[in-house]
């Protein structure tokens, strides 16, 4: 015989995993939105009814304008009323684009929000889920908060600081070179590495690499994952004295993607004309990796892939503001000739090294993945 805490325990538990998976489901349905919601978030919906039924599932894209909640209830219909609504963020409380999020749950009838993370937006922040309450739904906040967290990691850093989320991906070899002396860097890793790459660059809103990279490399800095998106992938080049070629891949495609090049002095002055003729935008000033991510804040660029080379790499994890990485591992060995992954860090013991944590490893035929994050030292400021 089962006492009756024991009872009431297996209840909540029951309960619990009902959650969970009406919330993965919400969850899976707001990542379909990857590529085509920047600078909104993803957003999945689901409404279920007393029965336990899905009565009604939508997700955000921003080119369809409507939000998830609007979408799900549409489908239910009549069949909202008394019902659960799962939804992957806090329920909009403002007039954006679309009406409140909020006033449509409470008009439906919805009986019980849950959801595992506030919206920082400043328009919404708690304010969603202060209006359903005080219209008498029942709201539970927390359920996968880390993987509501981790799904929108870009849109939820650029709410808190108002610069992009920076996610560092170097290919490296065996030793940690990404070029021979002679700066040949083509190609480290093998064709299941490069496909990840385009998967990458898919969900970033721009994509930023130094000028030296441009030089030597001549790349073209594309997403050719072949998924749609919803913003052209803006490719960014830090270029302290403005050395980029006017007959580069970037500059002769620089009207069909975007090309912003950041540089600190022009001595050249018809070379600016030439770049600017091609389409690209020279922006003059600071050039130091806190301006650069903060003037593509102001363009509302939700996340930034930083591709090398090593001087890029240092300055930006030296500025403590890289906020993932992934470092592809080539089984080859270029000894000590060839050009370092990452610039000089200054670290005196291997306790001053910059460890990642969550640390997760794919293979991708014989080359390794290692992806993690960087301990954030750039926290909002405490409220
Ligand atoms: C939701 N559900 O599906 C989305 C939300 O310009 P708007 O009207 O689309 O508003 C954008 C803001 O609304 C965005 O910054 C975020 O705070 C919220 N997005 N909210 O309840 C959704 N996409
Ligand atoms: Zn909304």
């Amino acid at each position: 015989m089962k006492t009756e805490i024991e009872k009431s325990k297996l209840k909540a538990e029951e309960g619990n995993s009902v959650d969970r998976r009406f919330m993965r489901r919400a969850l899976d349905l707001a990542a379909r939105g990857r590529g085509l919601t920047s600078p909104n978030p993803l957003v999945g919906c689901i409404i279920v009814d007393e029965h336990g039924v899905v009565v009604g599932e939508g997700f955000h894209l921003y080119a369809q304008v409507k939000h998830a909640e609007t979408i799900a209830l549409e489908q239910a219909g009549e069949r909202a009323r008394g019902a659960t609504c799962y939804v992957s963020l806090e329920p909009c409380a403002h007039y954006g684009r679309t009406p409140p999020c909020t006033d449509a749950l409470i008009r439906a009838g919805i009986r019980r929000v849950v959801a595992p993370i506030v919206d920082p937006n400043p328009l919404v922040a708690g304010r969603g889920f202060a209006q359903l309450q005080a219209a008498g739904i029942d709201v539970e906040v927390g359920l996968m908060a880390r993987e509501a967290e981790r799904l929108n990691e870009h849109y939820l850093h650029y709410m808190r600081m108002r610069r992009p989320f920076v996610h560092l991906k170097l290919a490296c070899s065996l030793d940690g070179k990404i070029a021979t002396r002679s700066g040949d860097a083509r190609w480290i890793t093998g064709e299941g590495a490069r496909a990840r790459v385009h998967e990458l660059r898919h969900v970033h809103d721009a994509i930023l690499i130094g000028a030296g990279t441009a030089l030597a490399d001549d790349p073209l800095l594309t997403d050719r994952s072949g998924l749609e998106r919803h913003r052209p992938l803006v490719r960014v080049v830090l270029d302290e004295e403005l050395r980029l070629d006017a007959r580069s891949k970037l500059a002769q495609t620089a009207r069909a993607v975007p090309v912003i090049v950041f540089a600190r002095t022009c001595a050249d002055s018809a070379r600016r004309r030439e770049l600017e003729e091609r389409g690209i935008e020279v922006v003059l000033g600071d050039t130091s990796p806190l301006a650069v991510l903060e003037e593509l804040g102001r363009r509302k660029l939700q996340s930034v892939l930083i591709e090398g080379g090593s001087n890029v790499a240092g300055q930006f994890l030296n500025a403590g503001l890289v906020n993932k990485a992934t470092f592809f591992i080539a089984p080859i060995i270029i000894g000590a000739e060839g050009l370092s992954a990452v610039g000089n860090l200054h670290a005196e013991r291997v306790m001053d090294a910059i460890r990642l944590h969550d640390v997760a490893i794919e293979r991708h035929g014989e080359d390794i993945e290692v992806t993690g994050y960087l301990k954030a030292a750039d926290q909002p400021p405490a409220a």
